[in-house]
């Protein structure tokens, strides 16, 4: 029998802007932008802002509609990626198996570690305790036979939540779960489960594997029948390396304006650079992504002969690519490079580049010291300005 354990922060971002600003505390706070602003996502609430119904992928113009007395913050992701590193760096002392999952939440397999700690209640306690020390925010945690149980387990009693799941109380555990809450049943699925007046966990339980595989197809049927008997099999994976850095931006109308087109590439790739440069790799490979209004989605790649990591060399290849694509309303627009290698040879490289690399370096300086951003090339900071 495994142990896993599933993290995940509570309210992470408005929690980081409590920790920065204690007034905000109690407050409902709102990520993603400013009461007036027409385009803004709601990235997370504060848990006094979801008793009003606001949650994340609201658009912002609705949130303040349901919570006009309400704090509204644009967010500040290096800040929220700084506190998402020191929190990624707990996990190892607990497990040498982590699976991070997304910025605020992980796996950890903690089978064969049991016995450091007098019961699983305890190690719960302990990596919370930990977490709040590093970073001043409180965690929910889930610990489970498997990765399914645990996540459910750590989303139960959130905020600040503890909930051991003991493989005998599994099934009752489950019982009373929508089946929406099964892992890989969607819109689409729930609904043909509704149709056979199946809601709740229990009322699959009836239902043969070869019944469930006819009616949701063979592999979601499958899992449908073992997650609906608390059974999952998948694996902790541990980090594996990043074989892209990327960015992309998906825009609340569509533009047909290359100009503006042009200037989103060129923040995007002072971005991708700026990540390239702190983690200290060089790429070769450049390519960006378009989705157009249709959702017809195209990927162009250019592989260069020499390994890169200044953000002209991005924003020229990106552009060079995207003048080749035939130009129609766009509404996603992504840059991403590839084909990493650790530091580059400066001997392979002509003088421009060099200068090229030093200007990158006192401009990430600066960035670091101050706010990212603080200091930008000319072409990103409005459409007007050449190339
Ligand atoms: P979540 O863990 O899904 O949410 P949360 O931590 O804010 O709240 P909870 O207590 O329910 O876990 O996501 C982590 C962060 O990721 C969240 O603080 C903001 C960001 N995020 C978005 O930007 N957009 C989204 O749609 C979601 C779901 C999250
Ligand atoms: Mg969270």
């Amino acid at each position: 029998m495994r142990t896993i354990m599933h993290v995940d922060m509570d309210a992470f971002f408005a929690a980081v802007e409590v920790l920065d600003h204690p007034e905000y505390a109690g407050k409902p706070l709102i990520i993603g932008g400013r009461k007036d602003s027409p385009r803004g996502v709601v990235s997370t609430a504060s848990y006094e802002a979801r008793k009003f119904g606001v949650h994340s992928a609201m658009p912002i113009a609705r949130a303040a509609i349901l919570c006009p007395q309400g704090i509204f913050v644009p967010g500040r992701m290096k800040r929220y990626q700084e506190v998402s590193e020191q929190i990624h760096r707990v996990f190892p002392e607990f497990s040498p198996l982590v699976e991070p999952l997304s910025v605020d939440e992980a796996f950890l397999d903690m089978s064969g570690c049991e016995h450091f700690y007098p019961n699983l209640e305890a190690m719960g306690q302990s990596l919370k305790r930990r977490i709040k020390d590093v970073s001043g925010l409180t965690a929910s945690v889930g610990i489970a036979p498997n990765k399914f149980l645990a996540k459910l387990a750590s989303d139960f009693r959130k905020p600040d939540g503890l909930l051991i799941l003991k493989a005998a109380d599994v099934q009752r555990f489950l019982n009373d779960l929508p089946v929406g809450k099964l892992w890989g049943v969607g819109k689409k699925s729930e609904a043909v489960l509704h149709k056979h007046k199946l809601y709740y966990v229990r009322d699959l339980l009836p239902h043969s594997l070869p019944w469930l595989r006819e009616r949701l197809g063979s592999a979601l049927g499958s899992q449908v029948y073992h997650l609906a008997r608390g059974l999952d099999e998948r694996p902790v994976i541990p980090e594996q390396e990043a074989k892209s850095i990327g960015h992309e931006l998906t825009f609340a109308e569509d533009h047909a304006d290359f100009s503006f087109l042009r200037l989103q590439l060129a923040q995007m790739s002072e971005k991708v650079g700026w990540r390239l440069r702190s983690q200290g790799l060089h790429a070769k490979t450049v390519s960006i992504k378009v989705r157009f209004a249709d959702f017809k989605t195209i990927t162009r790649a250019q592989t260069l002969s020499f390994p890169f990591n200044d953000d002209d060399t991005i924003f020229r290849e990106a552009l060079h690519l995207f003048k080749q694509v035939k130009l129609e309303p766009v509404r996603l627009l992504g840059v991403t490079v590839s084909n990493f290698s650790v530091g580059a040879q400066m001997s392979l490289f002509s003088l421009e580049q060099e200068n090229t690399s030093q200007v990158n370096e006192v401009m990430d300086k600066i960035n670091r010291h101050f706010a990212p951003g603080t200091i930008r090339k000319g072409r990103s900071l409005n459409s007007d300005s050449t190339e």
